[in-house]
């Protein structure tokens, strides 16, 4: 397609501002100005969810250990999470997202993609919709939500960053490329703390570096990976808005009556789950390249390790071994574990990745 033929997308990026804690603090408003973390308590080897901002000012963050974060701030107020009164809101949300677009892609509990090109209420701003839409989610649950537009789904996540808290930012698509060029490479979804010092080695500090590098380098270095960095460095994404009924993938869990370090316990589940979601695909006539294995440890933290082949799955018996291998990766036996599940996505089969004469700028 010619560029000028590519449609230019809206798309909205809603998250909740520091959302577990923001929902106590509405609770119990006395709290408002104590540096709060919600997590275990801090004497045992839980994980912090989220923290306030008084709290973060300590440099206090999700995933800190609560006992580094007693250290840091030993007056922090330490709250259980309350996961059911997390999912009520998250649901109270999602209403007031479907008032505007059925296009609703949800990130998590917090956060969700929004396609408002074309909307319930005919609204051609989607700057517009993005108030509308904080306004409704603080008249409905009294919480502050920030809100990134822009054309693309990346975009308009980073752009909900860093307007944080109770932000609204507006890159529209003549301002991408100047919006994307200063930010450090660690803004972009997909590049954690690894790839981060893998290109720092490479001279690779802001996004602005990263559009200098040829994409043979970037291939060679990080695979398919380094595809995707060529083209979001130039602002480019090929991913949609993709509605839950849509669905990307099928998975099974299950949070154990008592926490486990059994391995061959969790074999034997993990074979029991490869045989149930590989039936679910099968209902539904998909077939899938990615395996991805969910593990809850006890005090909450959540990791996924997954792998996507060449070539389908075939049976639920390679879905099981993979499962095992991705199992071997994750600190099972050793770290009690409260839930595990498997996934699997995919369902396309694979493509010959486009050269660069293929590729166009979709502005
Ligand atoms: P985030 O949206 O990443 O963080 P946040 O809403 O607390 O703060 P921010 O204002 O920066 O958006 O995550 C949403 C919720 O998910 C968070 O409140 C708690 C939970 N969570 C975890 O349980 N563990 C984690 O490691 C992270 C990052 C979040
Ligand atoms: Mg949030």
């Amino acid at each position: 397609m010619p560029p000028e033929t590519v449609p230019v997308r809206k798309i909205i990026h809603v998250d909740m501002d520091m959302f577990y804690a923001a929902v106590e603090i509405r609770d119990r408003p006395e709290l408002r100005a104590r540096p709060l973390v919600v997590g275990g308590p801090p004497n045992s080897r839980s994980v912090v969810t989220t923290a306030n901002y008084e709290a973060r000012k300590f440099g206090i963050r999700s995933a800190m250990s609560c006992a580094e974060a007693k250290k840091r701030c030993p007056a922090c107020i330490f709250l259980p999470p309350d996961f059911e009164k997390y999912e009520r809101v998250s649901e109270q949300i999602r209403k007031i997202f479907f008032e505007f677009t059925d296009r609703v892609e949800t990130a998590s509990l917090d956060e969700a993609y929004l396609d408002v090109t074309e909307n319930k209420i005919c609204e051609a701003s989607a700057t517009r919709i993005a108030c509308e839409i904080k306004a409704r989610i603080f008249a409905a649950t009294g919480l502050t939500a920030s809100a990134g537009v822009a054309p693309s789904m990346f975009v308009a996540k980073i752009a909900s960053e860093i307007c944080k808290p109770d932000g609204l930012c507006v890159v529209r698509p003549e301002r991408i490329l100047s919006f994307i060029r200063r930010l450090d490479v660690i803004r972009i979804p997909g590049i954690g703390k690894k790839t981060e010092a893998e290109l720092l080695k490479l001279g690779i500090r802001t996004v602005a570096d990263l559009a200098e590098k040829p994409l043979s380098l970037l291939r060679e270095r990080f695979g398919k990976f380094g595809a995707y960095l060529y083209d979001i460095a130039r602002g480019i994404e090929y991913r949609e808005v993709t509605p839950v009924w849509e669905r990307k993938s099928f998975g099974v869990e299950e949070t154990f009556a008592e926490d486990i370090t059994d391995g061959e316990f969790l074999r034997r589940y993990l074979n029991r789950c490869a045989v149930r979601v590989f039936e679910l695909l099968e209902d539904e006539k998909k077939k899938g390249r990615t395996v991805t294995l969910k593990i809850k440890y006890f005090d909450f933290q959540s990791i996924t390790r997954r792998v996507t082949r060449d070539r389908f799955f075939v049976s639920a018996g390679e879905v099981f071994q993979t499962a095992c291998e991705l199992l071997a990766r994750t600190e099972a036996g050793v770290r009690p574990i409260r839930l595990a599940g498997i996934s699997m996505s995919t369902f396309s089969e694979k493509k010959a990745f486009p050269g660069p004469a293929q590729r166009r700028f979709p502005f």
